[in-house]
């Protein structure tokens, strides 16, 4: 099968899916949709996926997928040789993933996409950051950090569910996870600090899928030294100004 994955590397569900690829030695062709510049707006990406986000994947040049879990779930299913732990064919386990990644969607996401967007990333798609709606959204994202910590991570494994390996549920949660990198540090330790838990079990997480876990992240994180460098240019802006 002849695959192409359209991601941008610092958006959370196009990393899960990148990482996925080169943890499971998937052959694809990266097709890079910048959202800074608008290139998930073009008529030729909505033709790949028409609600104009990325990821979005094409196999053989004619079947097109988008949403990140189902492109996972389809990865999983559909290459050959992909180890077992990370989608287990035991339709037990299945579900009880799936259930996790459905539970991800309504909960931590919208917290998270809430937090980084109102504090952080909104004026890089043109709109006024908002502190109301930031501090919202901190409130859910906080109260999935504690039901990850109290349900999710109760088993005895380290990984969710109490399993001893990764799951595609391990993946998206934890990329989810790692957007917050972009806050600023003090915001990012208020939010975090609570769940040690959560804290190992992300640590846990990036250490079973090295190295690809880094390699995927190296341009996030000159995102990130980018954006750490504007907050501080800002900062000694409103010291001079002040
Ligand atoms: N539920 C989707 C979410 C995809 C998504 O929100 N993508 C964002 C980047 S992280 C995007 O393309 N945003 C551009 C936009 O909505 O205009 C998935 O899991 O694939």
């Amino acid at each position: 099968m002849k695959l192409k994955v359209f991601a941008d590397r610092g958006s959370q569900p196009s990393r899960a899916v990148l990482i996925f690829c080169k943890a499971n030695g998937i052959e694809f062709e990266e097709v890079q949709i910048q959202l800074a510049k608008g290139e998930h707006k073009s008529p030729e990406y909505e033709a790949i996926n028409p609600m104009k986000q990325v990821p979005a994947i094409e196999v053989d040049g004619k079947f097109r997928l988008f949403e990140s879990h189902a492109i996972l779930r389809f990865l999983a299913t559909a290459f050959p040789g992909i180890a077992e732990h990370w989608y287990p064919a035991d339709v037990f386990k299945r579900a009880q993933i799936d259930s996790a990644l459905d539970w991800h969607h309504s909960t931590i996401r919208r917290g998270s996409v809430g937090v980084v967007l109102n504090t952080t990333l909104a004026p890089l798609f043109g709109r006024p950051l908002d502190p109301q709606a930031a501090a919202e959204a901190e409130k859910l994202l906080s109260a999935s950090l504690a039901k990850i910590e109290s349900f999710w991570l109760k088993g005895d494994g380290p990984f969710l569910l109490g399993n001893s390996e990764p799951s595609i549920a391990d993946l998206s949660l934890v990329c989810e996870i790692m957007q917050l990198e972009l806050v600023d540090e003090k915001l990012q330790k208020r939010i975090l600090d609570p769940y040690a838990k959560v804290r190992k079990w992300v640590e846990d997480t990036k250490k079973a899928i090295q190295p690809h876990f880094d390699e995927i992240h190296v341009a996030f994180f000159q995102m990130k030294e980018m954006i750490k460098k504007a907050r501080a240019g800002a900062g000694s802006g409103e010291t001079k100004t002040g």
